[in-house]
């Protein structure tokens, strides 16, 4: 019987005798579920990510505190973020940073206190951006640094990389990934100029906005199945194991229709990893995520995690989760996380691999 079970037999049966001592009971297991719950927390710095903030915001979310921090104030105020806070106002006036990491990192530090006091109690943080421009190159480091001492957090920077005809800003991004790695316990990154193989060749505003729905699913995706009661959950533990202290990660997503829609959608996400990764199957650590309509059946979630197995060579820990949408009857989309890749942006020293097999979790009504 799983906990979730165990939970609602319980209170059935409160409901059935209500003794003052069964109250009790009652209310310290309600206690302690809150008390487990993880508090998450999600940072966008800059432009870029304040709009994937806005972008999750709008889809809607359960379990995270949203926050946008930028030194543009005219930005900010677009932002739909839970909380915002101009950073640095007395070194840009509310104007920004130009393009200047150095300066968006003296303005974090400005108001390193403020934005410490909102992620106080957090468990995790996700910090976002799109490397190369000053305030979310700038931020994004400091934070990480600053918060992971301030709360003991799990750190997970998802990050952008500049499409190729940023060229003049790809050897900051560069430097600040390294940066990043060294520093957070995972950095998703994807590559701009890989979206093609997700989304076509859009003009670059549309292909920016894929970026920020892809960042914006993985994040919320991620959050819903450890704080909600999804159909599959991934717990608290589950996350760190393969997140802890992992460096790199590459991110691919898969959406397919009909019969076959699993094997199609699993490979999909598997092929089109937004990294150029060095070798798939050395990977460390993956997380699956399957979201389908009302339709999605058990049998397929597990298929899906089976195919990424198969995938890899190693011994590596696979969790995974899985989210009914109502809103896309009929389709399977997978996201498929790999973490501790090689890569050219790679950082020299490499995390341990994680030594556990793959690992199911099932929680809810099927
Ligand atoms: N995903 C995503 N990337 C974006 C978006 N806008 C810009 N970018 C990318 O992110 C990089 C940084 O741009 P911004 O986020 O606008 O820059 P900033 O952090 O606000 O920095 P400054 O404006 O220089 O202070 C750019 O080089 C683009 O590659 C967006 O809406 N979504
Ligand atoms: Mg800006």
């Amino acid at each position: 019987m799983s906990s979730h079970d165990k939970n609602n037999y319980n209170s059935d049966n409160m409901n059935n005798r209500r003794t003052p001592a069964s109250v009790m009971e009652e209310e310290t297991l309600r206690a302690a579920m809150e008390m487990a719950k993880p508090q998450v927390s999600v940072i966008g710095a800059g432009g870029a990510g304040s709009n994937i903030i806005s972008w999750i915001k709008k889809k809607g979310i359960t379990g995270g505190k949203l926050i946008a921090v930028n030194t543009d104030a005219a930005h900010l105020g677009i932002s739909k973020a839970d909380r915002r806070i101009l950073i640095g106002p007395k070194l840009t006036q509310g104007r920004g940073c130009g393009g200047y990491p150095e300066k968006g990192m003296q303005a974090t530090r400005e108001s390193i206190a403020e934005v410490t006091r909102e992620v106080q109690g957090s468990n995790i943080i996700f910090l976002c951006a799109g490397l190369g421009g000053g305030t979310g190159t700038g931020a994004i480091q400091v934070l990480s640094e600053e918060l992971k001492r301030a709360t003991g957090a799990l750190v997970v920077a998802v990050i952008t990389l500049p499409f190729a005809v940023e060229r003049y800003r790809y050897s900051m991004a560069k430097e600040a990934l390294q940066n990043l790695q060294r520093i957070c316990d995972t950095v998703v990154a994807i590559d701009n100029n890989r979206l093609t193989r997700v989304a076509g060749n859009l003009p670059l505003q549309q292909a920016l906005g894929v970026a920020n729905e892809l960042v914006g699913q993985f994040i919320r995706g991620t959050i819903e199945t450890i704080t909600t009661a999804s159909l599959i959950n991934i717990d608290f533990a589950d996350l760190t194991a393969i997140m802890e202290g992992r460096g790199l990660a590459a991110i691919g997503v898969g959406d397919a229709t009909g019969m076959d829609r699993i094997e199609q959608a699993t490979r999909t996400a598997l092929d089109s990893q937004l990294l150029d990764i060095k070798d798939m199957s050395m990977a460390h650590g993956a997380l699956i995520h399957v979201t389908g309509g009302d339709d999605i059946t058990l049998e397929e979630v597990t298929r899906a995690g089976e195919l990424v197995t198969r995938s890899l060579t190693k011994e590596v820990r696979i969790v995974w989760g899985a989210k009914v949408d109502h809103e896309i009857k009929g389709k399977a989309r997978v996201m498929v996380v790999l973490t501790g890749v090689e890569s050219k942006f790679g950082h020299e020293s490499k995390p341990e691999p994680v030594p556990v097999v793959e690992k199911k979790r099932f929680l809810g009504v099927f």
